[in-house]
């Protein structure tokens, strides 16, 4: 009779366990000039110019803002590759990681 219907298994058990998400926050400063900024989410972050342009206004009036949201090890590399770049020129500018909720 019914022995040939199947239930899907839906409980969390069967799910693929997905890895925990990673934000990368930029934060604004007095110093950094707002043309690298745009600069560094264009070069490391892939961003076209004017999305990095509202990024970077975001942080200048809000103090931070979003960038992307990486998995952990993709992430803090990024975040890091930034800062260097920044530090390379002199430049005050931070950006960090947290998790994403
Ligand atoms: N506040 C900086 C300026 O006026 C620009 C900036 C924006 C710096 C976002 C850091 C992050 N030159």
């Amino acid at each position: 009779m019914n022995e040939d219907i199947v239930t899907p298994k839906t409980d969390a058990s069967s799910k693929t366990a997905r890895p925990r998400m990673y934000k990368v926050l930029l934060h604004n400063d007095d110093y950094t000039p707002r043309e690298f900024v745009v600069a560094v989410l264009y070069s490391v972050f892939g961003m076209h110019e004017s999305k990095a342009y509202s990024v970077m206004m975001t942080a200048h009036q809000q103090g931070t803002a979003l960038v992307a949201v990486y998995a952990k090890d993709i992430a803090e590399t990024k975040a890091q590759e930034a800062c260097d770049m920044a530090r390379q020129e002199g430049h005050p500018l931070m950006l960090s990681t947290e998790p994403d909720t």
